[in-house]
């Protein structure tokens, strides 16, 4: 490492760790909190790896200052959590639920006593169920119920917290939400994902205006853009393939964030599934609304190819039959993803060049492996030899460096995750923590990768 150790990052760069509020906390039934539409997900039989739920998960919300101190140790200056909506609202209307809003206080302070920067995301897919029985984000007044509830949060911890993203990867809520069905709440219609798509940006675009009534101080939204590959560069039929996938993903949400409305092009993908009157007159100057940074989550790159009978991508609607999505190539992580560091360098690039203007920050980037033994738990000396991850993290920052070099302008970079933890329709088989979780003692180990994000942090650099 050392003959390579010359890379450093800007001085303000901001380094730190994303958790979400379903995947670590527990206590699901605790202080008022009211049942989430994970709750009821993770109970349906077939729906999550062997029936696993997030009733005690990393039991966070009884550990949080441990964690704090842990987080502290490593030297973390930024750390991204999200807020439970059931906690706050255990309905998702209506009065506050203080002893909710308590346990996020008592984070804060917490995080602030440490000199930790508090990053707040408001939604990390903990819909209220309650919400979820009148249709969720099929139904516009869920976007109207999200801004009451962003208020409610900013009003107590807004005297503290500076950094706020609205969403955490609205393609995932849609898409895997109501579209094919892998995330909760489980309903697989196309229809219903574009319905889902256009009330998560109003809800957006509601709160940034109420936020901004109140004077937020930095506001964003973190999204999962895509670094969409051809197959063939010199193929027009998979360069179409690459247009409709990014449309899909990336042009639906950034453009209209942007101000440059929803693209005739995806419109048109949309109308074949749902006439799309759910779109009303002012929509789009609403989820408008300027916005301070945009959240990049990146894993792994996708490749297409354009082929008649292509199987498409479930998650992708309007794909089956035109476009064909190439198989992941290896080294792969324990999610079958590809790891390709350069796909993070192509993916800011793009956005730096296409959505000039707007501060980047990556909120969420690591991967899933099991330690060398394969056991996944620390071996006899306690150590959790995490090699890959290591070595994953070092070249995705590496391409962060140079999509910096290259004049993107990205703020900070948050490992996913401080914590081993539920990771959705997977359960808790698949670890990205750079701190290894017992779950039958809730002992936490500093993994390797702990040990060498800490010094990456102390030296602003590789
Ligand atoms: C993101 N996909 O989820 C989430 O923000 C995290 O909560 C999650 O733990 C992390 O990435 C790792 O998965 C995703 O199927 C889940 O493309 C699924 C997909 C993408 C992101």
């Amino acid at each position: 490492m050392s003959a390579r150790s010359e890379l450093r990052f800007p001085e303000t760069f901001v380094w730190g760790a994303a958790t979400a509020a379903y995947q670590i906390e527990g206590a699901a039934r605790e202080d008022g909190r009211g049942p989430s539409i994970w709750d009821i997900f993770s109970r349906t039989p077939g729906k999550v790896f062997q029936g696993h739920t997030g009733d005690v998960a990393c039991d966070h919300y009884h550990r949080y200052a441990d964690d704090v101190a842990l987080m502290a140790e490593l030297g973390l200056r930024t750390y991204r959590f999200s807020i439970a909506w059931p906690r706050i609202q255990p309905d998702g209307t209506g009065p506050v639920n203080p002893r909710g809003l308590d346990f996020y206080d008592r984070l804060v302070d917490a995080l602030l006593s440490r000199g930790i920067d508090p990053f707040v995301t408001l939604y990390h897919w903990d819909l209220p169920q309650a919400l979820q029985d009148r249709g969720g984000w099929t139904n516009r007044e869920t976007a109207e119920h999200f801004a009451d509830y962003a208020v409610a949060v900013h009003g107590r911890l807004g005297d503290r917290v500076r950094t706020w993203t609205t969403l955490n990867e609205p393609w995932c809520s849609a898409y895997l939400g109501y579209g094919n069905g892998v995330h909760a709440p489980g309903e697989q219609d196309a229809g219903a994902a574009f319905r889902a798509v256009h009330h998560l940006l109003l809800g957006h675009g509601l709160a940034t205006r109420a936020l901004r009534a109140v004077g937020v101080a930095t506001l964003g939204i973190t999204l999962n853009p895509a670094d969409v590959q051809p197959a063939d560069a010199g193929s027009e039929a998979d360069a179409a393939a690459v247009r409709l996938v990014d449309g899909l993903q990336n042009r639906i949400f950034l453009d209209p964030l942007t101000g440059a409305g929803y693209p005739d092009d995806v419109l048109a993908q949309v109308a074949r599934h749902v006439e799309p009157t759910f779109v009303r007159g002012g929509d789009e100057k609403i989820i408008a609304a300027p916005i301070d940074l945009l959240g990049v989550n990146y894993y792994s790159p996708t490749y297409v190819a354009g082929r008649v009978g292509g199987a498409g991508g479930s998650a992708y609607p309007g794909t089956a039959g035109v476009v064909e999505f190439l198989p992941p190539v290896g080294p792969l992580t324990e999610m079958g993803w590809s790891i390709e560091p350069a796909g993070l360098t192509r993916l800011l690039e793009r956005i730096g060049v296409d959505y000039p203007g707007l501060p980047l920050m990556i909120t969420e980037n690591g991967g899933a492996f099991p330690d060398k033994t394969g056991a996944e738990d620390p071996d006899a000396t306690g150590r959790v030899a995490d090699t890959d991850r290591v070595a994953y993290l070092d070249g995705h920052l590496r391409a962060v460096h140079r999509a910096i070099a290259r004049g993107v302008d990205v703020r900070g970079y948050l490992v996913w995750s401080l914590l081993d933890n539920f990771e959705w329709a997977e359960g808790y088989r698949k670890r990205f923590g750079i701190v290894h979780v017992d779950y039958l003692t809730q002992r936490r180990t500093p993994k390797e990768s702990a040990r060498w994000y800490q010094e990456v942090i102390s030296r602003n650099g590789l």
